[in-house]
Order: C-alpha cells, then sequence, then structure tokens
C-alpha cells in the first residue's frame, strides 16, 4: 500500500509511535476516520460513552504509552471532548485530536449542513478545539505528508495536545506525494540542545549541588511526560539528594529510595518537616518545573525561595536570574547522571506508612481505608486518583517501589479518573490498574464501566460512597443541598452495564474492606468496590485557612 488513503495514512503513521488503540465516538463527517482505523494493522477502535470519556480515556492511555489517538466528530464531537484535552493540554501529554469535518464540495456549493449554526460558516469550531492543542492542521491530500510530520514533531516536541482536522473527502483522497515511515516514540528525539548552552547549563547546576550544604529536589511529573522517570531516579541514587514530591506528582519519584523525605505541599506537607526543609533549603533542584498552584502549595504555603530554586524545564534550565535556553531535559540529566558527585549523609526526613488503625467490627471510615489500601498495594500497580478528597489521602499514603500514580490535581476535572482507569488499563502490559474515585465524580463518567466491560479489561475499583460532593464542604459550611448526590447503589452497576465476571461488593465495617480485599487477591478478574465513608468527615476548613485559598476578603489597610 505506496499510497493510502488520508485517513489510513494518518492513522498508520500515528500507530507507528506504539499507539495501538484510537478512542472516540464515531459520526458521518468522521467516517473516513473511523472506517481506516478498522484497516490499520496494529490499530483498534475503543468505542467510548461519551466524547468527553474518550478524551479522559487517552488521556491515561498516554501517561502510560507517551501518546494517544482521539477521534471526534465535527461540532457536537470535538466541543464535548473539549475539556479533556485541555485537561491533557495542562499535564503536558500529547494526544493526537482527529476530527472529521464537513467536505469542501459542500463548503464551496455554499450548502447548511447538521452539527451547523444554520449557516454556511464551517471554520467556526476549529480554532476552539485547536486552543486545546499546542499545534494544528486541517490535511489534505497534498499538504497531509509534510503537515503531518509538523503536527507531530511539535505535538511530541512540547508534549502536547495536537488537533487535526480531515474533511470526509479529503479523508478518502489518495495521499499525494512520499509518504513517510516513522519509529517508536522511545527512539524518537524530542527536543534538541544547543551545546554551548547545555553545557553552560549543567556546569552551573553541578556547581550549585557542590556548594549547597542542605539541598533537596523535587520530581515533577514532566519527566514521566519524556520517558526520563528511570533516568531522574538513577540521578537521584547517584546524587543521593533528598527527595520530595508534589501533590500533582504523585507517583513520580519511587518513594522506596532511601533518599526520599515525603510530600511537599506547603503547610500542609507530610510529613510536616518536608516544609521547613523545602524553606530552608539552600538548593530547591527542581526537576521538570514545579506548578506552585493552590493545590500543591497548601495554598501557597512554605514556598521555597525562588533564588535557591534551580529549575529543569522541557527544554530550558533557570538559575536565580539566569536562563539557558535550547536544552534539552534528555540532554541534562543525561550530563547530571555522568558527571554528579554523591553526597555523604543520609536523609533529614523519613515519610512513614500511614498507621493501621481500626478493629474489625468497626464502621469503616477513611482512616481505615487508607492504610490497608497501602499494606494491600504491590509493584506493578497504577492507582488513578480522582479529584477530591481521596486524592488528599493516597497524596500521604508512602508507596512501595513499583506504584505508580496518575492524577489530574493540576486541572481537576472531576469524572476524569473512570475514564482515564480505562485508558491506562488498555496501555499497560502488566500489572494491576486501580481506581480510587469519590461517588460524586464517579457519577460523572460512570457509564465508561460498560466500555470497561466491552473491552475486557480488569480494574479494580474502590467507589468512596459519602453521599456527597465531600471535598465541597472544606470550603463552606456543611449542609448545602447543592453538595447532595443521588443515592446511587453503585455496587450493582456494573451488573446493569454488563460487566460479566467482576467481583462486586459493597463494605460498610473494617472486617468486610479486609475480606473483600482478601478475595480480590485470589481473583483474577475486575473488581468493584463500593467504600461507605461517613459524611461527618467532610468539615469546613478554619476561616483563615478558606481565606488564604480564596482572597475573598478585604485585605487591611496599611
Ligand atoms: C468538572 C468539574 N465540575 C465540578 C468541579 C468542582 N468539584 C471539585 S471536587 C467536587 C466534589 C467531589 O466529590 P466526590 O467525588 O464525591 O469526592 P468526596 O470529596 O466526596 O470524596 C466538585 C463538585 C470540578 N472540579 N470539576
Ligand atoms: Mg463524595
Amino acid at each position: 500500500m505506496s499510497h493510502p488513503h488520508v485517513a489510513e495514512y494518518v492513522l498508520r503513521r500515528l500507530a507507528e509511535l506504539g499507539i495501538d488503540r484510537i478512542f472516540g465516538v464515531p459520526g458521518d463527517y468522521a467516517f473516513s476516520i473511523d472506517d481506516a482505523a478498522e484497516r490499520v494493522t496494529g490499530l483498534s477502535w475503543v468505542g467510548c460513552a461519551n466524547e468527553l470519556n474518550a478524551a479522559y480515556a487517552a488521556d491515561g492511555y498516554a501517561r502510560i504509552r507517551g501518546a494517544a489517538i482521539l477521534s471526534t466528530t465535527y461540532g457536537v464531537g470535538e466541543l464535548s471532548a473539549i475539556n479533556g484535552v485541555m485537561g491533557s493540554k495542562a499535564h503536558r501529554l500529547p494526544v493526537f485530536h482527529l476530527v472529521g469535518m464537513p467536505s469542501e464540495r459542500i463548503q464551496r456549493l455554499g450548502l447548511v449542513t447538521h452539527h451547523n449554526l444554520g449557516d454556511t460558516a464551517y471554520d467556526r469550531f476549529m480554532p476552539i478545539s485547536a486552543a486545546a492543542a499546542c499545534v494544528s492542521a486541517r490535511l489534505t491530500a497534498d499538504n497531509c505528508v509534510e503537515e503531518l510530520e509538523r503536527v507531530i514533531r511539535e505535538a511530541l516536541r512540547q508534549s502536547m495536545p495536537a488537533y487535526v482536522s480531515i474533511s470526509e473527502v479529503e479523508g478518502i483522497m489518495p495521499v499525494l506525494g512520499a509518504p513517510v515511515a516513522g519509529g517508536p516514540l522511545a527512539t524518537i528525539k524530542r527536543q534538541r540542545s544547543v551545546p554551548a548552552e547545555r553545557d553552560a547549563a549543567v556546569d552551573t547546576i553541578l556547581a550549585r549541588i557542590a556548594a549547597a550544604r542542605q539541598p533537596v529536589a523535587i520530581v515533577t511529573s514532566l519527566v514521566a511526560r519524556y520517558g526520563l522517570r528511570q533516568r531522574a531516579m538513577e540521578f537521584l541514587r547517584r546524587a543521593n539528594l533528598p527527595v520530595a514530591v508534589m501533590p500533582n506528582d504523585k507517583g513520580v519519584v519511587d518513594e522506596s529510595l532511601p533518599s526520599f523525605i515525603g510530600l511537599s505541599n506547603g503547610a500542609q506537607s507530610s510529613p510536616p518537616a518536608v516544609a521547613e526543609a523545602v524553606t530552608t533549603a539552600d538548593l530547591v533542584l527542581d526537576i521538570g518545573g514545579m506548578v506552585l498552584n493552590d493545590i500543591s502549595t497548601g495554598f501557597w504555603t512554605a514556598l521555597p525561595a525562588p533564588d535557591r530554586v534551580v529549575s529543569i524545564h522541557d527544554n530550558w534550565v533557570r538559575v536565580g536570574d539566569k536562563v539557558f535556553v535550547n536544552v534539552a531535559i534528555d540532554d541534562v540529566l543525561d550530563s547530571l547522571v555522568a558527571r554528579v558527585q554523591a553526597r555523604a549523609g543520609s536523609a533529614p526526613i523519613r515519610m512513614e506508612p500511614l498507621p493501621l488503625a481500626g478493629e474489625a467490627a468497626d464502621r469503616l471510615n477513611s482512616a481505615h481505608f487508607y492504610p490497608r489500601l497501602q499494606r494491600w498495594l504491590r509493584a506493578g500497580d497504577t492507582i488513578v486518583v480522582e479529584t477530591g478528597t481521596c486524592m488528599l489521602h493516597v497524596n500521604r499514603m508512602l508507596l512501595p517501589a513499583g506504584v505508580g500514580v496518575e492524577e489530574q490535581g493540576l486541572w481537576g476535572s472531576i469524572g476524569w479518573a473512570t475514564p482515564a482507569c480505562l485508558g491506562v488499563a488498555l496501555a499497560k502490559t502488566s500489572g494491576r490498574t486501580l481506581l480510587v474515585t469519590g461517588d460524586g465524580s464517579h457519577q460523572l463518567t460512570l457509564n465508561e464501566l460498560a466500555v470497561m466491560g466491552r473491552y475486557g479489561v480488569k480494574p479494580v475499583i474502590f467507589v468512596l460512597n459519602n453521599g456527597l460532593y465531600g471535598i465541597e464542604d472544606v470550603i463552606s459550611e456543611r449542609g448545602h443541598a447543592y453538595d447532595d448526590l443521588a443515592a446511587v447503589r453503585y455496587h450493582l452497576l456494573p451488573e446493569a452495564f454488563g460487566c460479566q465476571g467482576w467481583l462486586t461488593a459493597k463494605v460498610g465495617t473494617v472486617a468486610e474492606l479486609d475480606a473483600v480485599l482478601h478475595r480480590i487477591d485470589g481473583h483474577d478478574a475486575a473488581a468493584y468496590v463500593e467504600v461507605l465513608i461517613p459524611n461527618e468527615e467532610s468539615q469546613p476548613l478554619p476561616d483563615a485557612v478558606i481565606d488564604a485559598g480564596y482572597k475573598l476578603r478585604t485585605p487591611s489597610a496599611g
């Protein structure tokens, strides 16, 4: 097949990166893409419950495989996906969003079609969708080869989504020009360095490390996006630097490293001494570019002094008032691994596992659940954690070696985790996929359970049923009706959604939880556990803390 048609060529070229699924919802304008998905070897279609779910699933898949494909139809489909794709942009995931649109012939004839506003404007949605990407293109038979290379290069260089529009008629035209054959993602050099800038940056970083008396490293999830997690860990091992992780990056640091000190989250750090370690450090080596948002800094508290921070971003390095540009993060890490001298001494702080609490007959609560979950984890597990109360608890868990975590704390769109769990499960080639979600979040996207059943994935799902949007109570008083939820009988859902062979349970006591965890260990299929959590756990924060986070009060004069 030397001259495939456009849609087929695009999918074939993207599959060469190592992507083997395409998440989406079909539509008439996208049929060329949908049909091609059935023909391209090594690629299979995953029909999601809706486009938002498909975008979340693609996001989850990209976190494991490095890139993903999402396919939606013109207007109605692509607009539904935007929140999910924007989250992938915030979390630096190259999701290729392919959208089918009405043909150029229809447009030039001035015909009015469905999925439009009753006029003949056909370029209305493209800029909206493109805003969730870092690069976009409208492919034709003539420009397809060159434009696609540009799109792939830029999406991988920036590690962000790409928007690709293919009209229904261009999609079925033969590609003009010589097709390009590509290689797998892991073999692609995504950023390049100007040697003099790279050497100057690495020399400066090493000098700062050598001079530091009390350094701390912080690693962010960006290193995982560029496939550099192991290299970053190798650097930390060699350097013997105390290392912390921030909330939005949970899972990126191997927490079994002897130099791991815990969670850096401003005044809400865990253990609390991590806050002091970060504020008093004479060097905070930021590997990946910290994002100091409200949620990741305990509302901007205990921040490191900017002049003590050395930041290694994707392609630039900042050391105080010096900025080095065109410095690829993989090149910097390679040089650091080769040249760093090990520091003497051991980490000043140690994060401990959450203490086990509760007797068999006790009514279950969070203090019982998370320590048990932590002890039940094993190497190879990936926990997908939803935004909400559960994220606060999981961030305080000490992860055993080989356990990954995926969360969306920065973008924080509830409902993300359930479809993301599907994407992660389909992307993984070994190890378990776990989902920890609040009930309110789950209600947004729980129809994706049917898709999990249909494609035979085997996640272990914990739905924390407290009957309300609990985390919302920390920022307002208890009792608002708008935080109450419909009383869904969650543990019956897998059955209703056609999930065959799933172990399902509802647990309300410590003994019931222990028993179900034991049963899941002996059960080679998916599991779905509804965990009852008392709603009284959700209580407002003190007024001063709320005001620190939301800045509602007029500051006092003077
Ligand atoms: C798409 C979206 N809508 C609304 C919100 C606001 N929000 C943040 S957390 C939350 C409630 C989460 O409740 P639940 O999943 O039940 O978790 P809980 O804290 O009760 O355990 C809401 C509504 C959001 N982050 N994203
Ligand atoms: Mg809840």
